[in-house]
């Protein structure tokens, strides 16, 4: 059937089964420029109708779907996915962990590999468009700053974290990545409000790096706890041995540190400043 017969079968509007199509919720086969949906297919559909929205926004593998629309460098096949999943419910935060993060997660990382190279450019776009899309204005709640240390290149986890934390309506200075400690301590000092130093670590060769900037932090901003993750710090033995206060395991994690120090009170980590606003702008006076 045509998606005008599906219409028919349906008794509603054309457009109502191409947003079906669209968000994956009525599974079609494309057929030179049009659509098709077998009986089989519909029937699918008509007793997946029951399921509650969470069962139905499962059935998509939305990693699977965005993978190969990153290895091929296309930011337009790859933001339709993003807008679809947004469309049938997946929120702001699990687009960026589990479609995106998962999409990423099953690429080669060798460094001959042009798709890694590919998709983390187009991925870094996507970043930019979900963050231009959920900025939240207003006042903040505190501050953390991200980094990556000197020798990281890796920069995609921590422009992931730095939205997420903004998401959650605290302000994020975000130095991106090679940062040298010394940056990032004037950074932190430069910051009235700050609760945290996230620094993703993505290399095991960048072990010094951290804690260079682990010691920077330490003569600046005594008290400013720094938080660790990726795939370079494996435990939090590792993270502690190298100078930092908190290790995550993964971003969710490194949300959960974020929440804690943000419900507590800042003069615990360090004297309270007035409130910026998410610009980042200190009222002054
Ligand atoms: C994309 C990529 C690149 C891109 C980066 C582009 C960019 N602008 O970001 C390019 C091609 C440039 C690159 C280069 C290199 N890469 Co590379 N790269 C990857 C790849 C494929 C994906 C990484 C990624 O961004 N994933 C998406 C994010 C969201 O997931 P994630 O990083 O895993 O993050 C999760 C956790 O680690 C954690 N996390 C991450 N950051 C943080 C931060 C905090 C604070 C916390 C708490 C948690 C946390 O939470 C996330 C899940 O929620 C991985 C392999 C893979 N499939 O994972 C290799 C990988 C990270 N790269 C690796 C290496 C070795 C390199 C190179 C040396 C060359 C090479 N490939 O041999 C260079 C080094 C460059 C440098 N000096 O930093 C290794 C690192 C091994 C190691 N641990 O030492 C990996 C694991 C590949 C491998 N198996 O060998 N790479």
């Amino acid at each position: 059937m045509n998606l005008k017969q599906v219409a028919l079968r349906l008794g509603v509007h054309y457009t109502t089964v191409y947003r079906y199509v669209r968000t994956h919720q009525l599974e079609a086969d494309r057929v030179d420029s049009g659509w098709v949906v077998s009986e089989g297919q519909l029937d699918r559909f008509l007793h997946g109708r029951d399921r509650t929205p969470e069962v139905r926004r499962r059935r998509v593998d939305w990693p699977d779907r965005l993978r190969p629309a990153l290895e091929r460098g296309d930011e337009v096949a790859a933001w339709r996915v993003i807008e679809d999943a947004l469309r049938s419910g997946v929120g702001p935060e699990a687009c960026y962990l589990d479609v995106l993060g998962g999409a990423l997660a099953g690429l080669d990382g060798s460094d001959d590999h042009v798709d890694g190279y590919l998709a983390s450019a187009v991925a870094l776009r996507l970043v930019a468009r979900l963050g231009a899309r959920f900025r939240r204005p207003g006042r903040t709640r505190g501050t953390v700053l991200v980094a990556a240390p000197v020798g990281e290149q890796h920069a995609l986890s921590i422009a992931i974290l730095a939205d997420l934390v903004r998401l959650r309506g605290v302000r994020c200075a975000e130095l991106g990545v090679d940062v040298p400690a010394d940056v990032v301590a004037a950074a932190a000092a430069n910051e009235s409000r700050l609760r945290l130093v996230a620094l993703g670590v993505n290399r095991l060769e960048s072990a010094d790096a951290v804690s260079a900037v682990a010691a920077a932090l330490r003569s600046t901003c005594p008290g400013v706890p720094v938080l660790v993750g990726g795939q370079g710090v494996r435990n939090q033995q590792v993270a502690a041995a190298l100078g930092a206060d908190h290790w995550a395991p993964d971003l969710r994690g490194a949300l959960a540190v974020i929440d804690d120090l943000v419900n507590t009170p800042a003069r615990r980590h360090r004297a309270v400043g007035p409130e910026p606003d998410a610009a980042g702008a200190v009222p002054r006076g």
